[in-house]
């Protein structure tokens, strides 16, 4: 079951058609869907990427309370996700994308199996887009299912890093977050709704991991969790993401023809 319902999802993101839910008429426990998640990541570094870092969902209480779910989720991002800063992500790639700012984190040592972190883990942070999409008919699912589907995670644009500790005298629990599409904006908040501070998802994506047994190693690139509701992209705009403070991340869209 495992391997025909991962098989189901990755044909689902290679040919861009949106697929049924996999809990349509039959039962499948979250850890059913982890393992789901981890034959679909395999698929992946089978066919030559590498991991790069995870990501956590349902960070934000109204994302959380609109799902009935009390604890957050963890999907894994690999290289083949990266488009780099100022680059373009070509709609024909994907289902139906949507983005969403957040705030980066870098490990910089590795995770040792059952260890609580303390705050010398992340060496960096940035500003970031996470682009998700679900391979789902109409964006919809159950909790098992967004899992089993790597929570949807789908492209990620990371901005400049800087020291962790070097981002001013205020914190990082409430910092305005700005979500902008040609340069209008498209949503606005703080990143006070990821967890009430993003350095709180640190020890969550710790304690996700170590339960699912996902290796962090030094390098890991965390994707905390999103500011502001999530926004569909379309072809030919510029979408980036600002965290006061701390910068901004950036890409244009295309449909194929250029922007
Ligand atoms: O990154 C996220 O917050 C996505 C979690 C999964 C739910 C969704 O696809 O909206
Ligand atoms: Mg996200």
């Amino acid at each position: 079951m495992i391997e025909r319902f991962a098989a189901r999802l990755d044909e689902a993101a290679a040919t861009r058609t949106p697929c049924a839910q996999l809990s349509d008429g039959q039962t499948l426990s979250l850890d059913d869907a982890y393992s789901v998640q981890q034959a679909l990541v395999e698929r992946r570094i089978a066919r030559g990427e590498r991991a790069y870092g995870v990501k956590l969902g349902f960070t934000s209480k109204a994302k959380a309370a609109q799902m009935g779910v009390f604890d957050v989720i963890i999907g894994r991002l690999t290289s083949g996700m990266v488009i780099p800063d100022g680059d373009t992500l070509d709609l024909a790639g994907f289902i139906h994308p949507r983005a969403e700012p957040e705030v980066a984190f870098r490990l910089g040592r590795d995770v040792v199996p059952g260890e609580i972190p303390g705050s010398d883990l992340v060496d960096a942070v940035a500003p970031a887009v996470e682009v998700i999409d679900s391979r789902y008919r109409d964006f919809r699912f159950s909790l098992a299912d967004v899992v089993a589907d790597n929570t949807s995670a789908a492209a990620l644009v990371l901005g400049p890093w800087r020291p962790l500790g070097d981002e001013g005298p205020t914190g990082l629990d409430n910092r305005g977050v700005l979500l902008e599409v040609d340069g209008r904006i498209a949503g606005s908040g703080s990143t006070a709704a990821i967890l009430g501070d993003p350095l709180l998802a640190v020890p969550a994506a710790v304690r996700m991991a170590h339960r699912y047994g996902i290796p962090l190693p030094a390098g890991t690139v965390l994707l905390a969790g999103a500011a502001t509701p999530a926004v569909a992209l379309r072809a030919n705009t510029h979408v980036s993401a600002t965290i006061s403070g701390l910068g901004r991340a950036r890409f244009s869209v295309t449909d194929g023809g250029g922007a």
